[in-house]
Order: C-alpha cells, then structure tokens, then sequence
C-alpha cells in the first residue's frame, strides 16, 4: 500500500460568514456560509504513515519546526478519522508549511485541514470524493469544508446531528475578474480564538437570535449575483453581512471585537474608493486583517490608496484558487531541510 501523500490546499475567506454552531464537536454550524478560496494563500502538506509496525507515536511539523504534544494531539485525532476509515493503526508524520501567516484571521486552519485531509486520502489509498472530504475537513475546522473547492462554495448547514450531511459544494468557478486584496494589519496570533469567539456570541449575544434570518436573507441575494457577476451586489451584501457578524460581537457580554485602528482606516479608505468610483467592498473575520473584494482588474488602482498607510508586504493581492492539487512531497520537505 502506498503510504505518502502530499497536497496543496487554498484558503477560502466567507462572504457570508459562519458564525455559531449547533454541535461543538462535529462542527456543524448553525447556518450555511459561502465563501471565495484564493490562490495566493494555501498550505503544503505531506503525510507519511509508518505501516512497519515499529513505530513511535504521532510526529508534527509546522514550517519546520516540532509542534507541541497539544498540537500534535488536534492532528492525531484528525487523522484517526482516516485511520478508522482505512482500518489501520499507523503512526503519521505530518509535515506542513504553511504559506498563510498563521492565526492571523486569515483562515489558515481552513487550508490545513484541506490540505491535510486530502494528503491523508491519498496516502490511505481512501478515494473519498470531494464531499467526503469536505465532511472530514470539516471536523477539523468548520471552514475548511469550504476548501475543497475551487472558486465560490457554499457550506450546507446540513439536518441535525447529522455528520454526512453538512459538507460545501462549488456554486461558481470564479473564472472571470474578481479578486481579493488583504490588507495585513497586523500578522500576529489574535487574543481571542475564533473558536472561543464565536461560542461566546452564542451565549450572550441578544443580537444572535437575528443572525440565522440574516444569513438566510443574504444567502438569496448573493446567489444570483454571483451568477450574473455582478460585483457591486456582490460586495455590498458580503460587506453588510461582515458587518452584522461584528455586531453579534459588540453585543456580547463581555463584549470583544477584533478591530484595530487600522482596520478602521481601511474601511474609510475603501469607502472613499467606492466614492471615486471603484468596486471595492470590505470584509473583516475573526481577527483585525480586512479584505477587499473587487475586480482583479482594479487591484493596482485600489493599491494606489493603501500604499501611503501600509508596507507593500502588507498588501497581498489573490484571484480566485482551485481545488486542492496532489504535490510532490519532496516540495514540502525541500523547503524545509534544503
Ligand atoms: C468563516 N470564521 O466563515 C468564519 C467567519 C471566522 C469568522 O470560520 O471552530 O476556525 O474550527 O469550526 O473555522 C473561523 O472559524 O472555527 C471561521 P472552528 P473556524 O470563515
């Protein structure tokens, strides 16, 4: 049996978020999300399993380096899910290098998992298909199910405690001038996880109960537009949508946010855009990085406004991505001991 397995797997950032969930364990969400993966952030990562029978325990590596028993702990037992399916025991060594910076409420767990999980597939000989996959990713974390696939896909929130039922599936290619311009404000691990963030806002949130109708309602709107490319209802319904999530958040008790001054002029900065007349709308998750939805085409005009507040590192421009692609995994392993 083959036991390599190495993949390239995009992240995705929501248009319509996902925020709340209705099984803590499962990761299976209180509405439907959907979301655009872009090509320029993912993660690589290579698996390989010991079916010697002589091995050790679970080995982890992140970038390079050797993650912590907790860490290493999360992946083992998302690769149990795999090791049940494929009826096997085999120790793993994991090794990812991630091309996201990390915790940065730039999803990158959303490429983890992906990449993760589809190395894993390979590796095990599974042939799961893409929605199976995305069940899987899923289990990892919540918007990695969105991942599997290329360009806009929507996350079905599924039936009950139904597992099997709460996968994403593609709604358009993206293959025509729409991007995304991240605007890193500040690359550091956030205060308050996501995860932790948005149980918090279930709890105590008197503005939660509003969220599922509101989900629903942009859910509507944006579908067709996404048909009909049309970039201004597009952008105007995810930035509306980004903005009453953070609102969910202000309402909490205690209340958070992930705002930072910063975050805040570049809001400014692209109504100001909006008004010269260019396409841009703005979305924020789970941490203080904005990102700017907008033709692909208008990226070097919208630079032109950020250049004097923001670094040119800062600035990272992405067309739509694709689904996850196999890779070799000497890539993965050259980068990190070359
Ligand atoms: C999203 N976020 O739709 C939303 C918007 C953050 C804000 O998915 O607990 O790390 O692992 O399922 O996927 C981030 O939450 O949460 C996220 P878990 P996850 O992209």
């Amino acid at each position: 049996m083959q036991v390599i397995g190495a993949y390239r797997a995009h992240t995705n950032i929501a248009l319509i978020k996902y925020w709340g969930k209705r099984h803590q364990v499962l990761h299976l969400p209180v509405t439907n999300s959907l979301s655009l993966t872009l090509e320029a952030l993912y993660t690589d990562t290579a698996v390989e399993f010991d079916s010697s029978g002589m091995g050790s325990g679970d080995v982890f590596y992140l970038n390079g380096e050797r993650q912590s028993a907790s860490e290493t702990e999360a992946v083992s037992r998302f690769v149990d899910l795999f090791r049940e399916l494929a009826g096997n025991d085999y120790p793993v060594r994991v090794d990812s290098v991630n091309h996201v910076p990390t915790a940065a409420g730039l999803a990158s767990s959303a490429s983890a998992f992906a990449a993760l999980a589809c190395a894993c597939d390979q590796a095990l000989g599974l042939g799961l298909s893409p929605e199976q996959l995305s069940v899987l990713a899923r289990r990892g974390s919540g918007s990695a199910s969105r991942s599997l696939f290329a360009g806009f896909a929507e996350w079905d929130a599924g039936q009950g405690d139904d597992s099997n039922s709460s996968y994403a599936h593609s709604i358009d290619p993206a293959d025509w001038d729409i991007g995304m311009l991240i605007v890193v404000v500040n690359a550091k691990k956030k205060k308050v996880s996501s995860r932790q963030g948005m149980q918090h806002t279930v709890e105590t949130s008197p503005f939660y109960a509003l969220w599922p109708q509101e989900v629903a309602r942009d859910l509507d709107l944006i579908r067709p537009a996404i048909q009909g490319r049309d970039i201004q209802t597009i952008g105007q319904v995810a930035e509306h949508n980004a903005m009453k999530m953070h609102a969910t958040m202000l309402a909490s008790n205690p209340s958070f946010n992930f705002f930072e001054g910063d975050s805040l002029l570049v809001m400014d900065l692209v109504q100001q855009m909006r008004a010269d007349g260019l396409d841009a709308y703005y979305t924020m998750d789970a941490g203080p990085n904005v990102k700017i939805i907008c033709p692909y085409s208008q990226i070097p005009a919208i630079k032109t406004y950020l250049e004097p507040h923001f670094h040119a590192d800062q600035l990272i421009a992405s067309r739509p991505g694709s689904a996850p692609t196999p890779i070799d995994p000497e890539t993965v392993r050259g980068m990190l001991y070359d």
